[in-house]
């Protein structure tokens, strides 16, 4: 198999493990993500569907146009966060998906997750936040101890087009913030650039900026390793035109790895 191929199969087998973990006839509501392996879930909830061991009025929530094609191409029932009935209005959690499977692109020892590679990370995050249970899967060239450190393209930040190189200057002069200020946990710095570099995504040949699809642009601010994910998901989110960070702390609780040797690593 090529090396292509045996990632893919990595892929497979983690969503797969977790679809299997997570979905069955009890789940009502079901968040879907974004990205390459998020596509073999829903190969995986198409074949549940048809064995009948779905919940029969499963309602899916898609957090971006290719997240809603994979749920209809799987005949599967698509509805926005803001349109979800109200089933358990009794409830003290606001939480209306019962569990979301998504992707990533790296995810640390302690489950917090760099995301927004795709672009969706906003849609993502908000369906994450609704939701009481957040399943990240991927390979395990995404398993990582400390953010940053596999995934080197930056933290993915949905600035809004009006003032994007205002933004731009500013995200480039952020200071490594002790963690002390923020958690009175240690003097080590949250980040180790002491000069981020803030690059404007672009689209292919550069022709233009990729403009998501809430019509907003993309930095990819490159600030070394991350040792202190809150803070800098803080730091960043303080900006004014900041729509929405690209770091998801605390909020998965469990993250399925598929291995090249065909193996699979579930982290809580
Ligand atoms: C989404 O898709 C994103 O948050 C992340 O950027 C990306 C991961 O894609 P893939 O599964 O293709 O690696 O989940």
């Amino acid at each position: 198999m090529s090396s292509a191929n045996i990632v893919e199969q990595a892929k497979r087998t983690a969503a797969f493990a977790a679809v299997d973990k997570h979905v069955d006839s009890s789940v009502r509501v079901l968040g879907i993500g974004s990205g390459s392996t998020v596509v073999y879930a829903a190969e995986r909830l198409l074949e549940l569907k048809n064995e009948g061991k779905l919940h029969p009025d499963l309602l899916c929530v898609p957090t971006s146009f290719q997240s809603k094609q994979l749920i209809v191409d799987a005949g599967l029932r698509a509805v926005d966060l803001d349109d979800l009935p109200v089933l358990d209005a009794a409830s003290a959690s606001f939480a209306s998906i019962d569990v979301t499977i998504d992707g990533a692109d790296e995810v640390d020892s302690e489950l917090n997750a760099i995301k927004g590679g795709g672009g969706a990370h906003l849609r993502e995050k908000l369906v994450a936040n609704a939701s009481r249970k957040l399943v990240l899967i991927a390979d395990s060239r995404k398993d990582s101890e400390t953010l940053g450190t596999k995934w080197e393209k930056g933290i993915p930040v949905e600035v809004s087009p009006l003032a994007w190189r205002t933004i731009k200057r500013q995200l480039e002069r952020l200071v490594p913030q002790s963690r002390a200020q923020s958690a009175a946990l240690a003097s080590s710095a949250a980040f180790s650039f002491a000069n981020p570099k803030a690059e404007l995504r672009q689209a292919v040949r550069k022709a233009g900026p990729v403009v998501t699809d809430n019509g907003n642009f993309i930095l990819d601010v490159a600030v070394g390793s991350i040792y202190d994910p809150l803070s800098v998901e803080q730091l960043i989110k303080m900006i004014p035109g900041v729509i929405e960070v690209g770091i998801f702390s605390g909020m998965a609780k469990e993250a399925w790895f598929g291995n090249e040797d065909g193996s699979i690593v579930c982290r809580v």
